[in-house]
């Protein structure tokens, strides 16, 4: 959707930049709330910082297919796997559009997903934990949808334009997706003694690694104060994380469910639900790449990625070979 004008020109950047009279006039844009579109000047740690939050956040839409295609084949009704179905297909499609706008900032998609299956590119925490039951699509529909839409609701209002355009599509599907997930653990809550079991124990698996997925402590984020003062970022990591929590706790209360957190506790004073210590370690070592799952995710995505390369040959050939039959046409 943007990628072909990137052939015209490249996009202006300069190592001097942010004190530059240029960079001065770019943070008055911002300030200002005004939209970087990929032709405009733009600091190099802004564009970097762009290209690695995008692509994360893309490479991210791909490997979260994996633990719900797993179901396609298990889920219980043909309501719910086309459901689900249709779930992974949007997932999909978010990446593409996340890649699109990732491209704009001057690296291509190819790269990027050389980062992702032989670099070091990160991937959101979360889909490095499995999904053992069908509670746990309610739960990631619910929870990790739900923390997604929390994160992702305020990036329609990011800065730069592609990224922020593409964010408001996906985050109307994702809150369709969040509503199946709560479908289906609704369900399950309502059931058999055993559904209900099935449901809490998806529920305490998942409660803590869905809040990693804001990221880290504010006292030690690295990149928050930067995109802040960019807008890139229009809340730190422990706001959105606090909504989160309170959104969510109502929700599990409704449900029956009990939140896994013996300090959770309502503050009346600050209206908020305080809640207990993250595994931090947990957090950093998951993100190295040392989590139950890591491996397994990337494994399958580069046996994906290099059987299906014969597929992108014959693809570029069939184009090459229409572009070659329309240039000769033109030139009759
Ligand atoms: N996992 O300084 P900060 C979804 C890294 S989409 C892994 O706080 P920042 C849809 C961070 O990159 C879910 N790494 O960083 C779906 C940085 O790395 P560095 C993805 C993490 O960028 C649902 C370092 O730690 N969403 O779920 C994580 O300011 C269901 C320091 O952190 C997005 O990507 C993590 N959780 O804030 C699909 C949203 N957190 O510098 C299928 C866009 C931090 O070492 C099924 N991204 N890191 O390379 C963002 O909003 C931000 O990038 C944050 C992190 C908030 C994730």
């Amino acid at each position: 959707m943007y990628t072909q004008s990137l052939n015209e020109k490249t996009p202006k950047s300069d190592a001097s930049d942010e004190t530059s009279p240029e960079g001065i006039k770019f943070q008055q844009k911002i300030d200002a709330d005004l939209k970087i579109e990929p032709y405009d000047f733009m600091p190099e740690g802004y564009r970097k910082t762009l290209q690695r939050q995008i692509s994360q956040h893309a490479h991210s839409e791909i490997v979260g297919a994996l633990p719900e295609g797993n179901w396609v084949s298990r889920a219980p009704t043909l309501k719910r796997k086309a459901a689900l179905l249709a779930k992974i297909q949007d997932e999909s499609g978010h990446a593409l559009y996340l890649y699109s706008a990732a491209e704009t900032l001057g690296i291509s998609r190819e790269e990027y997903t050389d980062q992702l299956l032989y670099g070091t590119a990160k991937y959101s925490s979360i889909f490095n934990y499995p999904a053992l039951t069908w509670a746990d699509m309610g739960t990631i529909g619910w929870l990790v949808d739900g923390a997604a839409i929390m994160n992702q609701i305020p990036l329609c209002r990011c800065s730069y334009g592609p990224y922020s355009r593409a964010m408001v599509r996906v985050c109307k599907e994702e809150s369709f997706h969040q509503r199946q997930g709560y479908d289906i653990i609704n369900i399950l809550c309502n059931g058999t003694e055993a559904q209900f079991e099935m449901a809490q124990e998806s529920l305490n698996r998942f409660w803590w690694p869905a809040l990693m997925m804001f990221g880290p402590a504010d006292k030690t984020s690295t990149h928050t104060d930067k995109s802040t003062k960019w807008k890139i970022k229009r809340f730190s990591n422990d706001t959105l994380r606090q909504r989160f929590v309170n959104a969510t706790v109502t929700q599990a209360h409704f449900l029956g469910l009990k939140i896994p957190d013996a300090d959770l506790k309502y503050n009346e004073e600050t209206e908020n639900w305080d809640f207990g210590e993250m595994n931090w370690d947990e957090f950093f070592n998951v993100v190295k790449g040392n989590g139950k799952c890591n491996k397994e995710r990337l494994n399958v995505r580069v046996k994906a990625y290099e059987d299906g390369a014969w597929v992108r040959e014959a693809c570029n050939e069939w184009a090459a070979k229409q572009a070659a039959k329309n240039n000769k046409l033109a030139a009759e």
